[in-house]
């Protein structure tokens, strides 16, 4: 067993904003004072991450000066530099200013939509020379609340005409940044535009660059709207679309709870770190998560730290279920290995199966044998084996 102490090779990052987030909610207001950005750049690279994901407004304030945002944005780039931590990802925020509360691509109001173009193409300016490689793109008050209020087949007109604008922004300034979706079903809007992977995943096929966009999955949005959050990555890494991924906690549908990875639906997370270990995704490991804002200062450091150190626990025990002969033995009983053989044969056609005439009556009675290896994978994470 190890002591989970984290490396630089987990690639573990965190939007400045979670450790930065003072606790207010819709029934109060926070609990914390304000963090700079560059105090939690600092504090996170002596916890052991690797990189942090920023909002324009996590650096300097939305009605900043020229001259305050440029020493707010000195102050962030010197403990990047003193720390070495590496900006992965950069995002915009459109979403808490009052010009937004209609949306910001969507918005009913052109000039809104104009502002907000301009405002992803500043701190797209900022991503690239501070090096981050993907772009996400939380479309948070893109929806609405009531029926005739939006014209959802127009606003997804916009939405498309956002993206092919920004696509050629960055290609026209050579830019190596691609952008990342990232749905969500409801909260702050009633309904939100893109509101799983599935709906972005179709949405993006319609974009004039769509290569160059993919998705930003988080797990508390997919299981608000019910989903299995592993199965969504599982698709959009089938699909090549896995850009980025936002780890959190989340109890089932009710509010977007952003509790630590690790915390709510542990089973659902052995399975995420299951799934993200045996692919190809090579991007960082990042926690979207909030501390409870019941936490003081030390609070939210032990709770940013146990994120990373849930997912080494998990990370050891989705190791160890591989690796156990028993679960081998499980696998093939279940025909996992049957399943990765394609259907029909090489030189075989539809009229290979025209006539297919198995063994139905065997076939009908033959258990899966599901529940073995699912208790087999309970007992690991459980910590019995
Ligand atoms: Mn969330």
């Amino acid at each position: 067993m190890s002591d989970y102490t984290p490396v630089p090779e987990d690639r573990f990052s965190f939007g400045i904003w979670t450790v930065g987030w003072q606790g207010v909610d819709v029934f109060g207001p926070g609990t914390r004072p304000p963090m700079p950005a560059d105090r939690a750049v600092r504090k996170l690279a002596e916890i052991g991450a690797y990189g942090v994901n920023f909002h324009d407004n996590d650096v300097f304030d939305f009605d900043a000066s020229p001259a305050e945002r440029q020493e707010k944005i000195d102050a962030f780039k010197k403990a990047l530099g003193e720390t070495g931590l590496v900006v992965t990802t950069a995002t915009t925020n459109l979403f808490s200013h009052p010009i937004f509360k209609d949306g910001a691509f969507t918005s009913n109001d052109r000039d809104v939509r104009r502002f907000a173009l301009r405002k992803v193409m500043d701190n797209l300016d900022l991503a690239a020379e501070l090096g981050a490689k993907t772009y996400v793109c939380w479309g948070g008050r893109e929806g609405a609340e009531s029926g005739a209020a939006k014209d959802v087949r127009a606003a997804l007109d916009r939405y498309k005409e956002a993206f092919d604008v920004l696509g050629d922004y960055v290609a026209d300034q050579g830019y190596d940044l691609r952008f990342a979706i990232e749905p969500k079903p409801n909260e702050p809007r009633g309904d939100i535009l893109l509101p799983t992977i599935g709906h972005a995943l179709a949405f993006i096929q319609t974009l004039e660059r769509s290569e160059n966009v993919g998705l930003n999955p988080e797990v508390g949005h997919e299981e608000m709207a019910g989903l299995n959050y592993a199965h969504g990555l599982a698709q959009a890494l089938w699909q090549g679309k896995l850009f980025h991924i936002d780890l959190n906690g989340q109890h089932g549908p009710r509010y977007d709870q952003d509790l630590r990875f690790g915390a709510g639906n542990a089973r659902g997370a052995f399975w995420v770190v299951d799934l993200i270990e045996n692919s190809d995704y090579n991007g960082p490991v990042h926690f979207d998560f909030k501390p409870p804002r019941t936490e003081d200062d030390e609070g939210v450091w032990n709770s940013a730290r146990a994120c990373m150190r849930n997912w080494l626990i998990l990370r050891e025990k989705a190791r160890a279920f591989r690796a156990d002969p028993e679960v081998q033995d499980a696998l093939r009983a279940a025909k996992l290995d049957e399943l990765a053989v394609p259907t029909l044969a090489d030189g075989e056609d539809w009229r290979s199966v025209r006539d297919a005439s198995p063994d139905i009556e065997s076939l009908a009675t033959r258990g899966a044998a599901f529940e073995h290896l699912d208790q087999l994978a309970l007992e690991h994470l459980y910590g019995i084996r």
